[in-house]
């Protein structure tokens, strides 16, 4: 079944009740947005999308965009979100390898492929040549894709993702029973809506519902604060939540509407999980998941919530620590995380020996993650396999970094590696072997243009030589150790 039509069953009924909230802009009802996906549904006909076209997207956060992905879904189309920080080369690496029929960039983009621009709120460029109409919501299958989110690998090139209309469905309502979604929830939503937290996992719970979505453009202290008075849920980033704890005005008085504050995509450490605790009441409720998998364990929303662990399998989907052949191992002895369930995604985009590389014969998808299951059933994270840093929230792979840098004409060979970091939990630091006179500002004068911002080292440290092992691989532990540091303020 189209997801969208339980999310349009649900708008109808809501009719005239808000949707999407824009402090300082004009609001959205739940009709608007009905009427706003279908006349972005009948642009993409008019752009020639057709069931199963690629759509890829670089567009601002605004009401216009949320139309656009749900016109997409609707109208059977496989949506393709992008971060805003991408530069030219990397958004031209997205467009080669998903081919889409229509490109939704943020201003103009020259490329292979048709494009559309989505400036911004209000955004009229996109829909002006098409007249009112109503598109009808296809049928899909329950393995038929809706969405591919990209996500990088060991090689450093970015993955799709294929996300299909069961994993979303599937996940919502999931997600929606276990934190108790009520009719009068409202949504503070302030994450990106290019990646799986802010697109699906925030947006789906209120769209079932068709409960108000107060949308702001990104994480800003004061705003969410502000706006924290009118709102019950707050789904974040642990940087959102050391952020608030930055600003002396954020308080229990605050909070006196919420019901339920929920982090994840990166570790909440304990420091934060009691820190806010004692500063507002709220335990923050901990949740895991992955580009691939979308939610797969929650702390529970009734019962004790226990800082440094990701809670219990979400419901119909079952989780294993096994050993590196696949056998589950004791509980309490640490292991690959491995998932199997009707939210895991159907496989990277025409990558076939890669998808099945990343599964075992018995169906379980192995995460790249390493924990340990409690004999309590909660899951601990310790660590991960794959290399990745993930900072703020963003990952950032580092041989992505390491090739780039290896370009530099100063530069014999480097190592990117996460060091931690005060405000964005890790952070991207470059060890490089390289001439004098490469530095910070020589890396990001060499990255800009070719990297987005985010990724870009937040230090860089030149060494004689990097450790090795004896079978020559770069010691990157050892690495990390040494420059533990060096971010620390
Ligand atoms: C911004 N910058 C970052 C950064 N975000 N650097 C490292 N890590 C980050 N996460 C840099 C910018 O490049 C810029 O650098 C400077 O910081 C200021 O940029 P900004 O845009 O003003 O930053 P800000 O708005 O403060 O963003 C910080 C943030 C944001 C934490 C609010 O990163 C964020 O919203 N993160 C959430 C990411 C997310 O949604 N993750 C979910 C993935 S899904 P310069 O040098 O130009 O000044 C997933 C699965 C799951 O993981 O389980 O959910
Ligand atoms: P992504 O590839 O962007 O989907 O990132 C998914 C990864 O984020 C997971 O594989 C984990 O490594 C990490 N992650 C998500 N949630 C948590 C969490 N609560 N604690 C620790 N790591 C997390």
């Amino acid at each position: 079944m189209n997801i969208y039509s339980l999310f349009e069953a649900a708008f109808r009924r809501a009719g005239e009740a808000a949707a999407l909230i824009r402090p300082g802009g004009g609001d959205w009802t739940y009709a608007r947005l009905l009427a706003e996906v279908d006349r972005a549904g009948v642009a993409l006909a008019a752009w020639g999308v057709g069931v199963g076209d690629r759509v890829l997207v670089q567009a601002e956060k605004t009401p216009e965009a949320v139309a656009l992905y749900l016109a997409c879904v609707k109208s059977g189309a496989v949506y393709v979100p992008i971060n805003t920080a991408y530069t030219q080369p990397e958004v031209e690496y997205f467009i080669a390898d998903c081919r889409p029929a229509l490109f939704v960039a943020g201003g103009r983009f020259d490329a292979e492929v048709p494009v559309a621009v989505l400036a911004g709120e209000g955004s009229g460029s996109y829909w002006r040549e098409t007249a009112v109409a109503t598109v009808p919501t296809v049928d899909r299958a329950d393995d038929d894709v809706a969405a591919i989110v990209y996500t990088s690998g060991t090689t450093g090139r970015p993955k799709g993702a294929m996300l299909t209309h069961a994993n979303l469905t599937t996940n919502a309502e999931v997600l929606c029973a276990a934190w108790g979604w009520r009719d009068d929830d409202v949504l503070l939503h302030a994450l990106p809506i290019f990646h799986v937290h802010g697109l699906f996992v925030a947006l789906h719970c209120a769209f079932l519902h068709a409960t108000p979505v107060v949308l702001l453009k990104r994480f800003d202290v004061a705003a969410v604060v502000e706006q924290l008075s009118r709102a019950t849920v707050l789904m974040g980033v642990p940087t959102f939540y050391t952020r608030l704890l930055g600003d002396p005005s954020f308080d229990a008085a605050s909070c006196r509407n919420m019901r339920v504050f929920i982090s994840g995509s990166a570790p909440l450490t304990e420091q934060t999980f009691a820190a806010f605790e004692q500063r507002t009441g709220f335990q923050i409720l901990e949740r895991y998941g992955m580009s691939e998998t979308l939610m797969n364990t929650s702390n529970p929303l009734e019962g004790e919530r226990v800082a440094g662990t990701v809670g219990f399998a979400l419901p119909g989907i079952a989780v294993r620590v096994a050993d590196d052949d696949g056998n589950e191992l004791p509980r309490g002895e640490v292991g690959n995380i491995e998932l199997r369930g009707p939210n895991v995604f159907k496989g990277y985009w025409q990558q076939p020996e890669r998808t099945a590389e990343e599964f075992r014969d018995d169906g379980f998808f192995v995460t790249g993650d390493m924990g340990a299951m409690g004999g309590d059933g909660r899951l601990t994270i310790v660590g991960r396999t794959k290399d990745l840093v993930i900072s703020g929230g963003y990952n950032v792979y580092p041989k992505e970094v390491e090739a780039l840098l290896d370009e530099m004409p100063e530069v014999v060979e480097s190592a990117v590696i996460g060091v931690p970091h005060p405000d964005f939990g890790e952070a991207v630091v470059a060890v490089v072997v390289a001439e004098h006179g490469v530095d910070q500002a020589r890396v990001d004068q060499f990255l800009g243009g070719r990297l987005a911002r985010y990724k870009h080292p937040k230090r860089v440290v030149r060494v004689d030589e990097l450790p090795r092992n004896a079978m020559g691989k770069v010691q990157k532990n050892v690495l990390k150790e040494t420059h533990a540091d060096v971010l620390e303020t």
